[in-house]
């Protein structure tokens, strides 16, 4: 099997000049990029082939579900749209598919307030506790809730069984609003993807995948002396920070969020060169850190004039997204190449 089961990956975004590519510079498109990614994968000892065409996708593209680009009519990768790679692939020792929804200028607030209510939904899934028995059909609306909290949704499953080095999208159970989804329980050791989204038509499209393992889980109690059961991420890559409204996170959200990036690091350090490893630092970066030396900057501030209630009422995590811009601002993230390790 892969390690871990599964597939470990990373969006490289590197630092580079301020201003927007120029055509003489950039001849990035979907495909090209797409192909970029299939040849890092192609590297690998193991690999035989994509588990499935890549989904490259540029803006509203992107709120195109099963969009497949053309070389000739592809979209050039835009720094003020939202991109979205869905991929996999396909290797003697296993087969992987992630998605992850990314932004190299500035996002919209509207596309922040969507991105992180998948993200929630995403979260919520993959940290669901059930009893024994419980099938894809009731977990289906963890994933939606958050959604639906703005009247919004999406019209395709929330996940699927992954074989190894067999088909990608596999049965028998899945995580669904259908009600073929009530068919089979979920059972450990099944792998199941964990893939809400939204889609806006003519503008945008976000979809966040993992591939979880049904586990046994140690709960304090077990009522109905059923046995429970939860989910263990086997894919590694970080969620953009920049498309997250933090403010909108709960705290267990947040340390979530922040155990997983730490893994991320931990699980890809070895595989990357040194510039790869710097990205990885700032993209991991813990949210806790930046909060903590918001939180010391602001006592330290007021305590200077007058500490009063007003400061009390101004949530930290509410200037945290100020800071992450003005840093993204500063820096003009361009987009450089798109990679996935997949470790052997
Ligand atoms: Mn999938």
């Amino acid at each position: 099997m892969q390690e871990l089961y599964g597939a470990s990956g990373y969006f490289m975004e590197a630092e580079a000049n301020k201003k927007k590519p120029t055509s003489e510079t950039s001849k990035l498109t979907e495909v090209t990029v797409s192909d970029k990614l299939e040849s890092l994968r192609a590297a690998k000892e193991h690999f035989r082939g994509l588990s499935f065409p890549t989904i490259s996708s540029v803006g509203s593209n992107a709120a195109i579900i099963h969009y497949s680009p053309e070389p000739e009519a592809c979209a050039e990768m835009d720094p003020d749209k939202i991109y979205l790679c869905d991929s996999g692939a396909q290797y003697l020792d296993g087969t992987t598919d992630i998605t992850r929804t990314v932004h190299f200028g500035k996002p919209s607030a509207h596309e922040k307030d969507c991105y992180t209510a998948v993200l929630k939904g995403h979260v919520a899934l993959g940290n669901a506790r059930f009893p024994k028995g419980t099938n894809g059909y009731t977990l289906d609306i963890l994933a939606r809730a958050p959604l639906w909290k703005f009247g919004l949704d999406y019209r395709h499953g929330t996940g699927h069984g992954v074989g190894s080095y067999l088909f990608v999208h596999e049965g028998p159970h899945q995580v669904s609003f259908r009600p073929s989804a009530r068919n089979v329980p979920l059972q450990a050791t099944m792998t199941v993807t964990d893939e809400p989204g939204y889609y806006e038509d003519g503008n945008f499209g976000i979809r966040l995948e993992n591939v979880l393992v049904v586990n046994d889980a140690e709960t304090e109690f077990n009522f109905g002396d059923k046995g429970y059961l939860q989910f263990e991420h086997i894919t590694w890559a970080p969620y953009q920070v920049k498309l997250i409204d933090l403010k909108q996170l709960t705290r267990e959200e947040i340390d979530w969020l922040n155990t997983y990036h730490l893994k991320c690091k931990d699980i890809l350090a070895p595989f990357l060169n040194q510039a790869e490893m710097e990205w990885l630092k700032k993209a991991t970066e813990p949210f806790l850190n930046i909060l903590s030396h918001l939180f010391s900057f602001f006592v330290i501030h007021h305590s200077l004039h007058r500490f009063n209630s007003l400061f009390l009422s101004n949530s930290p995590i509410a200037n945290i997204n100020v800071v992450r811009e003005a840093d993204a601002l500063d820096g003009c993230s361009v987009w450089v190449s798109v990679g996935l390790i997949e470790k052997t």
